[in-house]
């Protein structure tokens, strides 16, 4: 559908095989065009930005998170920039849930003895056993429309939902989460920890040991955010020592090619290969959300999802 759209629409070169465009491949499928729509693959650096031609007036983003272009080096040459945040909240909070339940419950290791072993001995009264969800407290970093989904969710589960914003929610958003003006004050409630913040320089390595040994014992850290708000090192060395139960992750500092190898060889993971929003429905929003942006900077309008 989004495909049909943009060749209705506009004449367009699509990427069909998801063929990863290297910068070089990236500048010679921009040649000549006026918009181009990206995904989080195409990192645009300054560099890249730089070469693009100069018939380019604007860069749409496929995704809420734009951390992939350099917003300095758009500026600098007056590109107009769009992410597309407004389809995707629900499937999001969705698999947040999934990583939250599956790191708590030990579903990838109950997965992968089923698969790799065929089934299990007997029933003991302590295999496999993992941590409850329901009456603990959940801590969210980053309380935007992703966040405030996985609020609900964890009302649904009995949780007590604690947050840090940059700005503290109206009551009505709030909903009886618990604000905390700092991470400080944030951790030592969180014996499930959601990020759900952007990528920026201030959220870049926040997750890291000295705030990790914070945490109560045996919490539990699910990532949906970015990969490079955790600091790999740390949180790695916190789930080896046991400090951590289990963290679930979706996202990778490096993905998709310079993961860590430690996450996948380590029992206490639940890992899934940056899914948050993969539904039909979700990006067919994306797409179009996409390529609203796109029609209303055409027709003279501001697009809905100006970046800058
Ligand atoms: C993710 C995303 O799937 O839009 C983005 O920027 O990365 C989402 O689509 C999600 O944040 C990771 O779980």
């Amino acid at each position: 559908m989004v495909h049909e759209r943009a060749r209705r629409d506009y004449d367009a070169r699509l990427n069909l095989d998801d063929t990863l465009y290297d910068s070089a491949a990236l500048v010679k499928a921009a040649s000549g065009a006026d918009a181009l729509l990206i995904c989080p693959s195409d990192k645009m650096t300054p560099e890249l930005v730089d070469q693009l031609p100069a018939s380019l007036k604007i860069i749409a983003c496929f995704t809420a998170g734009y951390d992939h272009v350099n917003v300095e080096a758009i500026k600098a040459r007056g590109l107009t920039l769009t992410n597309a945040p407004d389809r995707l909240t629900e499937a999001t909070a969705d698999i947040t849930f999934l990583l939250l339940l599956g790191a708590a419950r030990r579903a990838g290791e109950g997965e992968a003895l089923m698969r790799r072993q065929g089934g299990w001995s007997g029933w003991h009264t302590l295999f496999m056993a993992g941590t409850d969800v329901s009456g603990k407290r959940l801590g969210i970093v980053g309380m935007g429309r992703i966040g405030r989904a996985v609020a609900k969710r964890a009302r649904a589960f009995n949780m007590t939902v604690h947050y840090h914003n940059r700005t503290r929610l109206s009551p009505d958003q709030e909903a009886g989460a618990v604000f905390h003006p700092t991470l400080e004050s944030l951790l030592p409630v969180s014996d499930f920890l959601s990020l759900n913040c952007p990528l920026t320089a201030e959220t870049k390595g926040v997750l890291d040991a000295r705030r990790i040994a914070l945490l109560p014992d045996g919490a539990i850290v699910v990532n949906t955010a970015r990969g490079d708000v955790v600091d790999d090192a740390a949180l790695i060395a916190a789930l080896k020592s046991g400090k951590l139960a289990a963290a679930g992750l979706d996202v990778y500092t490096g993905e998709p090619a310079k993961i860590s190898p430690e996450y996948p060889k380590l029992p206490n993971t639940f890992l899934l290969p940056h899914l948050g929003s993969a539904t039909l429905e979700t990006r067919t929003g994306m797409g179009m959300n996409a390529l609203d942006n796109l029609d209303a900077f055409f027709a003279g309008r501001t697009p809905p999802n100006l970046v800058v």
